[in-house]
């Protein structure tokens, strides 16, 4: 199976608040439409990360605040109803599934995400779309989940045989702004990783990189170009293994 991640800022125009890149969507949705046996995370891009900073929330700082985690999870939801709405569109048969009910994380900050909901979605044809979040956290409140953090669970729990991350560059870039093919250690580019620019509480291609280096499965990063030739099982942007 294959855990595509849409990332925010390719689904969405992340400097206007709460706008969705229509166009970008329905393509990518297009790309998707005969794909089975997948699970699609999406980013927050405009939607989440302005609310979760103006409360400063993040990956590590907590709020206790229900109001904070009702807007920043609202804000999610209705992103997530656009991608539903999109890929259903196209004929997939898209699912939701809302990571504050789901998951949670320990005091330590390890995550727990049961997958048993999901793997039954997926073996009864279903294409489940989740996304990042706010979820609640032992003795902090409630804390961000980033979309990566839930393509590396959900990859290693659903034991995936691929994943892709779409993203807005064509793939990780090096100091020329050319495409590296394959990266197999952190060393390799650890130069060349800056941090995101807009505003992005869990992190830029640096996190990203660490995080699927870690994973069994072998993972590409790719532009929106390469959705189609990654899901026909075809090189696409970089890879990372
Ligand atoms: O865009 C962040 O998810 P990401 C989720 O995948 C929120 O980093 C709510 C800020």
């Amino acid at each position: 199976m294959i855990v595509l991640k849409l990332g925010g800022s390719v689904i969405t125009d992340k400097d206007r608040e709460e706008t969705v890149d229509g166009e970008r969507l329905a393509d990518l949705a297009g790309a998707i439409a005969d794909q089975e046996d997948l699970v699609v995370v999406h980013g927050a891009g405009s939607f989440g990360h302005r609310y979760a900073a103006k409360h400063g929330v993040s990956r590590t700082e907590g709020t206790h605040d229900a109001a904070v985690v009702r807007e920043i999870h609202g804000s999610m939801e209705r992103l997530n109803e656009r991608v539903l709405a999109a890929l259903g569109a196209e004929g997939v048969p898209a699912v939701p599934v809302d990571p504050f009910s789901l998951a949670y994380r320990m005091r330590d900050g390890k995550l727990s995400l049961p997958l048993d909901g999901i793997e039954t979605a997926l073996g009864e044809g279903f294409v489940p779309v989740t996304y990042g979040d706010v979820i609640s956290q032992q003795e902090k409140g409630a804390t961000i989940i980033s979309g990566d953090e839930l393509v590396v669970s959900l990859a290693e729990g659903l034991g995936a045989d691929r994943v892709g991350l779409c993203s807005t560059v064509p793939g990780v870039l090096d100091d020329a702004d050319e495409v590296i093919s394959e990266i197999t250690s952190y060393d390799e580019v650890a130069d060349y990783l800056g941090e995101s620019e807009s505003t992005d509480v869990t992190g830029g291609m640096a996190a990203k990189v660490r995080a699927l280096l870690a994973l069994d499965a072998p993972a590409s990063v790719f532009g929106p170009e390469g959705i189609e030739g990654f899901l026909a099982g075809e090189d696409a942007g970089t890879r990372i293994d």
